[in-house]
């Protein structure tokens, strides 16, 4: 064996219970009681839990947005990723409007190649179809293992957006090549006149950020884009869930047997609108914003009761310079915070407090992302999979600091935030990546994740 990690205590999406984990060739060989085979590296994990790697679905690395690019490169954003115990990353490359989707994967996976310190995949944001172009183009990336979509029903001035017709276009071409569309929905026109108005009565704090695009506004577009995948029969995944009333309509169609899926986010699960308030209110602002303490109670609700599939990050830093472009004027703020480090910590912090269960955090950010995205080898500690693997420590107190982080940015929503247990080693198909506060991993280690249909 090459390695064996001992006297742990395994998590799974349903189980709990202790036992020893031997690992070869970046695989899992076996699980079981008082594993004897000699190894080359034996970990005793006493006291500790085992847990799969995470997998964090929704990130932009190097991303150009808001008149800068975000500030993690896909090599600082993978080793945060790895030590706080991601192990896969889905990264969100953005088309060029007229540009092909597939030199646009060519490209970020040579970037990959030799930046990644964890294993990533790609979901590819379409803007533009070229006049049908790019609905040839998705056969090919299927085929090549990029099995979701993405498009946004908001960004109308930033070119990003696509309207309801190219959504549904994208909907029934993704069906028929048995993938995925995954959708950003907030209702672009009624954010507009909202800032329209705002700007004009000279209301230009980081609030109106939240005013301008409020609970309805995003309920508005999470039905529209569930009633469209409704009325023709397709797979929808909608990504950072963050209000009440679009939540429980997802629900409601998921309930009555439509495939959709529901992600949210920690940032939505830790704060709510009023850090609009707050004079650093501008670090804040991503988008959709932070809802009211209803919507974050609806989102804790439906992750206990199974109504929420996933947790992902929309990990998209800025420097504070890049935030303080819209210290008077909130429009002019880069939208996008920090989380790829947090997540899986914060989510186990809340199982260790009692918030939810362990399972659930192990069912929501490993093993749904893992069969949602079609990641056969990833997301469970099961015999066969790649030994992506966690050692936590329940007992270990943390205090998120940008001081403490691996990343590229200057500053962090999370700061100051206080966790209860927190991961001590990360594995990465059997390597050891992260050990005790201490990047272990190297640029270039992560392979692309190459995904199949789930039809
Ligand atoms: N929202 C953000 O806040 N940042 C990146 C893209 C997005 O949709
Ligand atoms: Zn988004
Ligand atoms: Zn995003």
């Amino acid at each position: 064996m090459d390695l064996i990690i001992k006297n742990g205590k395994i998590v799974t999406e349903t189980e709990m219970f202790e036992a020893d984990i031997a690992v070869k060739n970046g695989k899992i060989v076996a699980i079981g009681k008082n594993i004897d085979h000699q190894a080359e590296t034996v970990i005793d994990a006493m006291g500790k839990l085992v847990l799969p790697g995470a997998i964090d679905v929704h990130t932009h690395l190097a991303m150009p947005f808001g008149g800068t690019v975000s500030a993690d490169s896909y090599l600082s954003g993978t080793r945060a990723a790895a030590c706080g115990g991601v192990t896969t990353v889905f990264d969100y490359p953005i088309q060029r409007k007229g540009n092909s989707i597939l030199s646009l994967i060519d490209e970020k996976k040579a970037i990959c190649e030799t930046e990644a310190c964890v294993d990533y995949a790609f979901h590819c944001c379409i803007t533009d179809l070229n006049d049908g172009a790019i609905l040839a183009e998705m056969e090919k990336a299927v085929e090549e293992g990029i099995t979701s979509f993405k498009c946004f029903l908001v960004y109308k001035k930033e070119g990003m957006m696509v309207d309801d017709a190219t959504f549904v276009k994208l909907l029934i071409r993704a069906k028929e090549l048995g993938a995925m569309i995954n959708v950003h929905a907030e209702n672009p026109d009624i954010i507009d006149m909202n800032i329209e108005t705002f700007l004009k009565e000279g209301k230009t704090s980081p609030w109106y950020h939240y005013l301008s695009r409020p609970e309805f506004v995003e309920a508005e577009a999470d039905k529209r884009a569930v009633h469209w995948a409704k009325n023709f029969d397709a797979a929808l995944y909608i990504v950072h869930m963050a209000d009440k009333e679009g939540l429980e309509a997802a629900i409601d169609a998921k309930r009555n047997g439509n495939q959709i899926y529901i992600e949210t986010c920690p940032q939505y699960l830790e704060f709510t609108s009023a850090v609009y308030q707050r004079e650093d209110g501008r670090n804040f602002v991503c988008s959709p914003p932070m809802k009211g303490q209803e919507s974050q109670d609806a989102l804790w609700n439906a992750i206990r009761t199974g109504g929420i599939d996933t947790i992902a990050t929309d990990h998209c830093p800025f420097q504070s310079y890049e935030k303080d472009w819209g210290k008077d004027d909130f429009t002019k703020i880069p939208n996008g915070c920090a989380g790829i480090e947090n997540l899986y910590p914060y989510m186990l912090s809340a199982a260790n407090e009692g918030k939810v269960s362990f399972n659930k955090v192990v069912e929501c950010c490993c093993a749904n992302p893992a069969k949602i995205f079609g990641c056969a080898d990833k997301g469970s500690l099961t015999v066969g999979k790649d030994a992506d693997i966690v050692i936590y420590d329940p007992d270990k107190k943390f205090t998120i600091s940008v001081d403490n982080m691996h990343s590229d940015y200057d500053h962090t929503i999370w700061e100051g935030k206080e966790l209860k247990g927190y991961p001590v080693m990360t594995i990465s198909r059997g390597k050891l990546i992260f050990k005790d506060g201490e990047f272990l991993g190297k640029p270039g280690w992560g392979k692309f994740v190459k995904r199949v249909t789930n039809n």
